[in-house]
């Protein structure tokens, strides 16, 4: 399903779509439409709905590590 993803991801299925929804709301803390730099850190002050699609595509399709969207759901070390 996500290996699917990652490769078509113009062609989610709508219960991704909510997901995807479902987690820029809950990082969205203050319900205002963006998240901003206190609620994610990606180098841009804040993030609307349409540039976290995007970030969101990438987390699923980048191989680069240095692409923003890798880091939707935080930082992580290996
Ligand atoms: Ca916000």
């Amino acid at each position: 399903m996500w290996d699917d993803y990652s490769k078509q991801p113009e062609s989610a299925l709508e219960w991704q779509n909510q997901y995807l929804r479902f987690m820029f709301e809950l990082e969205d803390a203050s319900g205002d439409g963006s998240i901003d730099i206190d609620e994610f850190t990606s180098g841009k002050n804040e993030v609307n709905y349409e540039q976290f699609v995007d970030l969101w595509q990438q987390f699923f399709t980048s191989e680069n590590p240095e692409d923003p969207g890798n880091y939707i759901f935080g930082k992580t070390k290996f």
